[in-house]
């Protein structure tokens, strides 16, 4: 398949809001003993249940290294494509491609340089080589042309689009050391809305405390629709995440999108502080280089990063009192897609939830 020199802007191709059509959507299995407690069995059993879940709504297909094939392949409903790839872990949000669509039911994809959140700054594990080559590895299974991004460094889980010519981002995380520190704010604004096809772009101050990937925006604050968001929420002044969303909402609610709407802004309430136990911490083996997961660390729990499918939404939960209130708000946000709650504590003691670990093919 073809490596385009041109811009998904300058063709004619846009990144569609993920509540749009799909025709299918990406997932990688865990397995690296250094990031998943227990040689990443807990976290494998998470990843199935979330694969056949969305399977049932949409074509899944789960990319597996070579070692975990057979497993992955008794594991995982029929109905799930299991296809062998190499890769260094299972953030397919973060390494995969991104797709674009045109008005033609084209669909091509963009390549962004993948560095395991930080590269030698403060990346999360090194090499990344791997991954850094799944985006590519996925628009050849698809068929589909590609736009390889070289000079820019970008994940999957930082942005969030309308579809309609406006992204959202972190500032936290956009303009972090371990990204792309030759470029101006403006400068990385312009490359988004050249390779995703947008003219506005929401610049969120901060993510969720304690997220390491520097605040991605896909764990704070998500589209229903054009015009209207959902955002992390805390009542607790004494929970560093209070500020974080107060200004969050603040900013937002002084801003309009590409179209010049106002947003209409919903607030869903965090759990409770999640925090690693002793022996949760204790499962993960230690190796030089990979971001430790030590007992009391608080984890960077949020509903936000639920997965947008054909009819359903896959959703985060923590057995914790608010489970429900998130439930119920999604239920009359979407009235037409069935909320497919998941206990998800194990994907998140990995770093991220299930929006972290999916990646959507537009229709
Ligand atoms: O998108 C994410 N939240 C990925 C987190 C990566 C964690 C690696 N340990």
């Amino acid at each position: 398949m073809k490596k385009l020199d041109t811009t998904p802007k300058q063709d004619g191709f846009r990144m569609p809001g993920e509540f749009e059509k799909h025709a299918g959507c990406y997932m990688i299995w865990p397995e690296r003993p250094d990031n998943w407690r227990l040689g990443a069995k807990p976290a494998q059993a998470v990843f199935a249940e979330v694969a056949n879940t969305i399977g049932k709504y949409e074509p899944m297909t789960m990319i597996v290294s070579k070692a975990q094939y057979s497993n992955a392949r008794e594991v995982l409903n029929d109905y799930v494509r299991v296809v062998e790839m190499a890769n260094d872990d299972s953030w397919v949000r973060d390494c995969g491609a991104t797709f674009v669509i045109n008005d033609k039911g084209e669909t091509r994809g963009v390549d962004w340089t993948f560095n395991a959140w930080g590269g030698l700054v403060d990346g999360l594990y090194f090499p990344w080589d791997s991954d850094d080559k799944i985006a590519m590895k996925m628009c050849e299974l698809e068929r589909v042309d590609r736009y390889r991004v070289d000079d820019f460094v970008l994940e999957g889980g930082s942005i969030h689009v309308d579809g309609e010519g406006t992204v959202m981002v972190t500032e936290e995380c956009l303009l972090s050391e371990g990204r792309n520190p030759q470029l101006s704010k403006e400068e990385i604004g312009q490359k988004l809305c050249e390779y995703l096809n947008c003219e506005k772009v929401l610049w969120i101050p901060r993510g969720i405390y304690n997220d390491e990937t520097n605040g991605h925006v896909d764990n704070m604050c998500n589209f229903v629709k054009p015009g209207e968001v959902i955002l992390a929420w805390t009542d607790d002044e004494n929970d560093p995440q209070y500020e974080r969303s107060m200004e969050a909402y603040e900013y937002l609610s002084n801003e309009t999108d590409a179209k010049g709407r106002k947003l209409v802004i919903h607030k869903m309430y965090t759990p409770a502080p999640i925090l690693i136990t002793k022996e949760e911490s204790e499962g993960v083996d230690s190796v030089d280089g990979t971001l430790p997961r030590e007992e009391g660390d608080r984890l960077a729990a949020s509903y936000v990063n639920f997965y947008t499918g054909n009819g359903f939404i896959a959703l985060p939960v923590f057995n914790d009192p608010n489970d429900e209130k998130a439930i119920k708000l999604l239920e009359e946000l979407f009235p037409d897609r069935k909320i497919e709650p998941i206990y998800a504590r194990e994907i998140l003691l990995g770093g991220g939830n299930i929006h972290c670990i999916t990646q959507q093919l537009p229709l």
